[in-house]
């Protein structure tokens, strides 16, 4: 522990993060934002994760699911919503598009999954990686600087080949252990998330047991994603590195589940964290 030396992130910090839009703001300037996950019986996880997306503020989002889930996957018309496999032609066209593609919410890990997920780690785009993508990526483990994990202490111990007790003993050398192995930014989740990229260290203080509830991962990977992709569009002019950006993204999060649970945290649902998103993304 005394080897760490890491911020504190406090919501008090967020009101200088996010600068005013200008005036003449137009979408193609807050970035891009593709969803890949949903398959059959998890198509709500790539809608929570789309609808934070934008909530957060990205320009567009579109979303790949699985083929014959877009009518279980709609209801979200803001989210350009597609199922495709990996070899349609729409699909390479869609990574391209892309400032940022965040893959794994509700991504399963049959073929459909797995296809989506060797094609993606393969690309030259900046990943967000969680849920099942990160339970693929521990089958085969490897490194890239451009990518941005964020296990739950279930998916980080897969990833490390270890117990959940034996990690969460110490969780800032699982969290450290998690970057020198995989690279990148890693976000070990659970309360107290801790952010741990390549010269960054910082563990979060907002967020609540509210938070231990179904979907409530799939929205902070909406909110990485759209925190993160204005960084990767040519005309946008961001001072913040990827690492500074996901701590934000966790503040945020957090943040916004304490806005939504108001002192009563049980029966917090991830769509009551996603409306209050707006709160913590706006200049005051
Ligand atoms: P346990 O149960 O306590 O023994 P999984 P998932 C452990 C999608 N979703 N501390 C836990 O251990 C996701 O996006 C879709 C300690 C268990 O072994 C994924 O694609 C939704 N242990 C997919 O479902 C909403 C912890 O990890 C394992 C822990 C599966 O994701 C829900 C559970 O993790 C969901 O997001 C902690 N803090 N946290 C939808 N509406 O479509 C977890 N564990 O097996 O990876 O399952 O996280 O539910
Ligand atoms: P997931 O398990 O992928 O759905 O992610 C759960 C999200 O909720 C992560 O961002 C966790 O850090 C957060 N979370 C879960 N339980 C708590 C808690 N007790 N306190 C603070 N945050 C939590
Ligand atoms: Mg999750």
């Amino acid at each position: 522990l005394t080897n760490y030396s890491a911020w504190r992130l406090e919501s008090g910090q967020l009101w200088q993060a996010f600068a005013p839009r200008p005036w003449n703001s137009h979408k193609g300037m807050f970035g891009h934002v593709l969803i890949i996950g949903g398959e059959q019986g998890m198509t709500g996880a790539v809608q929570l994760a789309g609808l934070a997306a934008l909530r957060s503020g990205a320009g567009k989002v579109s979303v790949i699911c699985a083929p014959g889930q877009q009518s279980m996957a709609a209801g979200v018309p803001e989210l350009m919503l597609r199922g495709l496999n990996v070899d349609d032609p729409q699909a390479e066209q869609l990574m391209l598009q892309a400032d940022v593609i965040a893959i794994g919410p509700g991504l399963g890990q049959n073929d459909w999954g797995r296809s989506w997920w060797h094609k993606v780690k393969d690309s030259e785009k900046p990943l967000v990686v969680d849920a099942d993508a990160l339970n693929l990526l521990a089958e085969s483990p490897f490194q890239r600087d451009d990518w941005v994990l964020t296990p739950h202490p279930g998916e980080a111990a897969r990833l490390l080949a270890a117990s959940v007790s034996d990690n969460e003993e110490n969780r800032w050398a699982t969290a450290a252990a998690l970057q020198e192995q995989y690279g990148g930014v890693v976000v070990l989740k659970g309360a107290g998330s801790i952010v741990h990229g390549h010269d960054f260290v910082a563990v979060n203080t907002s967020g609540n047991p509210g938070l231990a509830s179904a979907g409530m991962g799939d929205v902070l990977t909406g909110i990485i994603g759209a925190l993160l992709a204005p960084l990767y569009v040519q005309s946008a002019n961001i001072c913040q590195g990827p690492a500074e950006l996901v701590a934000q993204a966790v503040l945020v999060h957090g943040a916004a589940a304490d806005s939504a649970a108001q002192q009563q945290p049980r029966g917090l649902i991830a769509s009551d964290v996603i409306s209050t998103i707006r709160i913590w993304v706006n200049p005051q």
